[in-house]
């Protein structure tokens, strides 16, 4: 049976259950999933040859990291080239592309150290993303910059947020297509802190005067990232989840992000969407998996994985949720690792597109929960493969094993060329 063949079947399956099959397709294709540049190089950049610092970490040492611009653009095209549907790419101000013998520093970053960005993005008809860099640098003191009781350190860092405000509004001007701008920063305390609401004032004055730089609310979306804790940062952090979301809550244009390696446990993301749909007319999030400690595994086509993307979908919430994949593992191929996170994303969102969600719905209303509770579990065996591989093959990206060859093609003729990992 060709891959046709075998949608065309499968599509009779989810119409016995009133789901529209090629309609799920078509949604799927204009749904913007943000790529990450920084699982390519395990967060170096650029702009400084430091070891990466700031409350995260990587771990492992896989050959064949990216080690120059060129050689990350190159690894980003052949990620994309094996990834279904559309594309951002998430750049952070460290990738900064400085023409030969040029250097400016964080909070003298200027649009044109991102033209490269943009050329790129612009032949490949994609939008980019932004983060300002508040780690790995040497003007973070005491591990702290935005919530600094050093004048001069929040000084610094606030000049490097307005940079980026610039910047993000470069983006978006140059690509037609919106700049989510994420501010996460590692700010906290190993231990037991002696003031915990200083830092804070301090951090949310900080943000309030990078935001008084002028940008369109439309092309620019600045966020706040929270944290529960970071290597380094276990008793406390500035940016919580608290100070994040009551920060967007009361700072207009302001988006919550949610990274779902940042809470506890037993909190999940997928529940706390809904919540934050009922007050912000739009949200952001990180995609990720945590594991123990880590907060950065690649992320899986995995329960919570599917939970998140069905939040977004069946709330109708495709244009209110901004979703970037955030990890970073250099203990595998890092190609396989982008791949694998940006297909299991799409893979959710196209499950989530798949499921009877008017139906389960009108179930929970009626108190029907003995159904309700059988309908999910059966369409965990419905011919989702078949509706994947087709959804594949439509946006001409390899299905199944296939791309996996072409990675480790990619890695034979490119990868291992590349000698030792800088550092
Ligand atoms: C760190 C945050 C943050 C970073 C990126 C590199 O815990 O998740 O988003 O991962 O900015
Ligand atoms: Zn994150």
């Amino acid at each position: 049976m060709t891959v046709k063949e075998r949608f065309e079947a499968a599509k009779e399956v989810y119409r016995s259950v009133g789901v529209d099959a090629r309609q799920a397709i078509e949604i799927l294709k204009t749904v913007p999933v943000s790529m990450h540049c920084w699982q390519a190089d395990d967060v170096k950049g650029f702009d400084q040859d430091g070891p990466l610092t700031g409350g995260i970490q990587t771990t492992g040492d896989y050959p064949g990291a990216a080690r120059t611009p060129e050689e990350v653009f190159a690894d980003l095209d052949k990620a994309m080239s094996l990834c279904p549907g559309k594309k951002k790419i998430n750049v952070h101000a460290s990738y900064a592309v400085f023409e030969e013998g040029e250097f400016a520093d964080r909070d003298k970053l200027e649009p044109r150290h991102f033209r490269k960005w943009v050329d790129f993005a612009r032949e490949r008809g994609i939008g980019l993303d932004f983060n300002p860099t508040f780690f790995s640098h040497p003007m973070v003191k005491d591990g702290l910059t935005l919530s600094s009781p050093d004048e001069e350190t929040r000084r610094f860092w606030i000049e490097h947020g307005r940079a980026c405000i610039r910047i993000s509004q470069y983006f978006a001007e140059q690509t037609g297509v919106p700049c989510v701008m994420n501010i996460w920063t590692g700010d906290g305390y190993k231990d037991i802190p002696g003031d915990r609401l200083g830092p804070r004032m301090r951090y949310k004055d900080s943000i309030e005067r990078i935001l008084e730089e002028p940008f369109d609310k439309k092309l620019v979306k600045p966020c706040v990232e929270s944290k529960v804790f970071g290597i380094g940062v276990e008793s406390y952090t500035c940016g919580s989840a608290e100070f994040a979301l009551s920060f967007a809550a009361t700072h207009e244009g302001v988006l919550p992000l949610m990274d779902n390696g940042h809470y506890h446990p037993t909190e999940v993301v997928s529940d706390k969407i809904p919540a934050l749909l009922c007050f912000y007319p739009e949200l952001a999030l990180h995609v990720t998996r945590g594991v123990r400690w880590d907060s950065d595994h690649v992320v899986l086509f995995d329960d919570e994985t599917r939970e998140i993307a069905k939040e977004i979908v069946r709330n109708d919430a495709l244009g209110r949720v901004y979703i970037a994949l955030d990890y970073f593992d250099a203990s595998i191929n890092r190609i396989a690792a982008l791949v694998t996170g940006f297909r299991n994303m799409q893979k959710a969102l196209l499950f989530a597109l798949l499921q009877p969600n008017a139906e389960l719905k009108r179930l929970q209303d009626k108190g029907k929960l003995t159904q309700l509770m059988n309908i999910q579990e059966e369409m965990k065996t419905y011919p989702f493969g078949d509706v994947w591989d087709y959804y594949c093959e439509v946006c001409q990206v390899p299905g199944k094993a296939e791309w996996f060859a072409e990675v480790e093609k990619y890695e034979e003729q490119v990868l291992s060329k590349r000698g030792g990992n800088r550092r």
